[in-house]
């Protein structure tokens, strides 16, 4: 995710990101790298108060980009985990974007926003890829 940040962010939006950087889970194994920022099948990914809205329903194996952009009021993320693949956006703020990139196996994954409540909020999804 720091990855991401620093090709993508503003200096100001990198340093956000270290400093939640340690606060997030512990991981369950070495970091899974990702593909290429923009490689792959794109998504949109729609984030509002308090909803995930995703442009496919189903997915197969494979590399996607995720755009995401938040269409809400409050500032919102997307993360994308499964075991040890944790992949998140930059916190986007209201009507501003953002791309993760990711590679998807077979298997379910949960997809939220990951800022404050809000994945309890509603803001909570799994998608399964067959
Ligand atoms: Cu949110």
């Amino acid at each position: 995710m720091k990855r991401v940040g620093l090709v993508i962010a503003v200096t100001a939006v990198v340093a956000a990101l270290v400093a939640v950087g340690g606060c997030d889970a512990a991981p369950k194994g070495p970091a899974v790298p990702q593909p290429p920022l923009g490689s792959g099948t794109k998504v949109t990914a729609t984030l509002t108060d308090f909803h995930v809205e995703l442009s496919e329903k189903t997915f197969t194996a494979g590399t996607y980009t995720f755009d995401v952009t938040n269409a809400g009021k409050a500032t919102h993320s997307l993360e994308i985990v499964r075991d040890n693949v944790d992949v998140r956006s930059d916190n986007i703020q209201p009507g501003h974007s953002d791309q993760i990139t990711i590679a998807l196996t077979k298997g379910t994954y949960q997809v939220f926003c990951p800022v404050g409540n809000h994945r309890s909020q509603g803001m909570d999804m799994s998608i399964t890829v067959m």
